[in-house]
């Protein structure tokens, strides 16, 4: 990784910046694409996609006014990723499986932790600047691939050539130029590959268009609806339970850094609120953690989930998950 602007790659790195990149464009090159899928419907139940708030996302400005340029961030979270799927090969797992976003950060809701980190390398720039993190009308993964920052996955996740998929993406958009280097957009590596294709248990990826369909998804029916929704086929004998990690699990430009030792183990994982969700989620049998999950109180499970990201899932959208499980029947 580069130093940005006198800040030092190490200082980025201690912060859990995998890469960075920077571009002035704000225009996304992939803006039709997106039109042509919700134009279709395939966004399904997530309606802010297709509201007013789908034009925002043609131009930066909109985000933005005034824009210039933009400071791209992947914060990685291979490491927790790595541990948690060490931990499902012991006996305390009870093989369910969460999104491993959700147990990186020490358990800690990624908007607020990664908003945080961008404040304090914001404040070393010494600019004026806005967020743009998963919230903000911005397609975020072709700001990160108009700054070299990874080509578009046929799961449709932003890869990244050394650092894999395991990353979030989140950007400081500014009103001015920092005149730095843009790196070279970076190919399509996919190429005869369609483990992704073949793991997904509710069929939702279109290998021929490199898109899913959110309403097969199972990150969108465990993790975006909060009451009882219909399951999409195949999410009732899968082990997920909350957002889906399996057509990542599978990529060789994930399994390639596993392999080739490049991920450092987080020694004290799970740690925080990561633990708190460990215990509760992960080690009870699935049907002492349905019981324990409709016995505690609403108010009960904001208080022990506050600030992580099973808080704005909630306790009935969790029970809806668990309620679809064949295996709960
Ligand atoms: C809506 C949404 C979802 C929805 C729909 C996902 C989808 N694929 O559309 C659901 C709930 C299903 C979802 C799931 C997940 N999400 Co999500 N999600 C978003 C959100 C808020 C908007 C995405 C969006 O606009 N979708 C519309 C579709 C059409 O766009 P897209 O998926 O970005 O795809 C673009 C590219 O694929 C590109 N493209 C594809 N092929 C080609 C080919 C060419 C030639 C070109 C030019 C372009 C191109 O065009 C599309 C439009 O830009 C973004 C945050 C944001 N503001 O961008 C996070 C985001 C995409 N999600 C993220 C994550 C981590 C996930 C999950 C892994 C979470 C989990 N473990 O459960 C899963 C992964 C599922 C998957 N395989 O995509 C990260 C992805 C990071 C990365 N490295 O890619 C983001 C960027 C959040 C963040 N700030 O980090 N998500
Ligand atoms: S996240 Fe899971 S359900 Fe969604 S496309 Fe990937 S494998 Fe399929
Ligand atoms: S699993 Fe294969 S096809 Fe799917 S995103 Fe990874 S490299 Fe591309």
């Amino acid at each position: 990784m580069k130093p940005l602007k006198g800040i030092t790659p190490e200082f980025l790195s201690s912060l859990g910046v995998a890469d960075w990149g920077y571009t002035e464009d704000p225009i996304p090159s992939s803006f039709e694409k997106y039109e042509d899928w919700v134009e279709r419907g395939e966004n399904g139940p997530l309606k802010y996609l297709s509201d007013h708030r789908k034009d925002l996302r043609k131009n930066l400005d909109s985000v933005q006014s005034g824009f210039q340029s933009a400071v791209v961030f992947l914060f990685s979270y291979s490491e927790e990723k790595m541990a948690l799927e060490n931990f499902y090969k012991t006996d305390q797992s009870n093989k369910l499986k969460v999104a491993g976003y959700s147990l990186a950060f020490e358990g800690g809701d990624y908007h607020n932790v990664l908003r945080e980190k961008m404040a304090m390398i914001g404040s070393k720039l010494g600019v004026e600047y806005s967020f743009s993190l998963d919230i903000h009308p911005v397609l975020e993964r072709d700001l990160a691939y108009r700054s070299g920052l990874g080509w578009f996955g046929k799961n449709s996740m932003l890869i990244h050539q050394k650092k894999g998929s395991f990353n979030m993406i989140g950007a400081l958009l500014l009103k001015e130029k920092l005149g730095l280097e843009e790196n070279e957009k970076q190919l399509d590596h996919c190429g005869q590959c369609t483990a992704c294709f073949d793991i997904c248990p509710t069929d939702a990826i279109d290998l021929e268009k490199r898109e899913i369909s959110a309403s097969k998804c199972i990150s969108t029916f465990s993790i975006e609806l909060f009451k009882d929704a219909e399951a999409p086929a195949g999410y009732e004998s899968a082990q997920e339970i909350f957002g889906c990690d399996l057509c990542q699990d599978v990529c060789p430009w994930n399994k390639r850094r596993e392999r080739n030792g490049e991920i450092e183990m987080t020694a004290d994982w799970p740690k925080g609120a990561a633990k708190e969700i460990v215990d509760f989620f992960l080690v009870p049998k699935p049907s002492e953690l349905k019981e324990n999950l409709e016995e505690l109180s609403n108010r009960g499970f904001i208080r022990k989930f506050k600030g992580t990201s099973f808080e704005r899932t909630g306790k009935q959208g969790l029970l809806k998950n668990l309620a679809k499980k064949s295996f709960l029947l």
